[in-house]
């Protein structure tokens, strides 16, 4: 029976260790963008946000403007909702929180502008 117990114990410690992020990887222009979310899936409340962006030579790119836009369109008894924040540079990787109101689809644009020119990265997440 013990030995049934440390298993059981084992499987749990594994399985918190291997809770993913809410993963989406895509290209935005020249950029290979990897955006993870702490929730999964993401939740009505605050989602911290994790953004890294590398260059076409596969190097991290920490010399860029990042913007989280993300918006729900208009419903029956709900005006349209947008909102952006800023992502900040820590180490390689921007980071944002994205304080989604209410559940459902969310469109989330990302925005890297550097050099004068601005990328984007586009998905949805639907907020539980
Ligand atoms: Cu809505």
């Amino acid at each position: 029976m013990k030995r049934v117990g440390i298993v059981v114990l084992l499987l749990l410690v594994a399985g918190i260790a291997y809770a993913k992020d809410y993963e989406v990887k895509k290209k935005a222009g020249d950029f290979d963008v990897q955006v993870a979310i702490d929730k999964n899936p993401p939740v009505v409340g605050d989602n911290n946000v994790k953004i890294e962006i590398k260059d076409s030579a596969g190097k991290y790119v920490n010399d860029a403007k990042v913007v989280v836009d993300y918006s729900m369109p208009a419903m029956p008894g709900m005006p349209a909702m947008n909102y952006k924040t800023d992502a900040e540079l820590k180490g390689n990787e921007y980071k944002a929180t994205m304080g989604l109101s209410m559940s459902g689809s969310w469109n989330i644009v990302v925005k890297i502008t550097r050099a004068g020119k601005t990328s984007t990265m586009k998905f949805t997440v639907d907020a539980k």
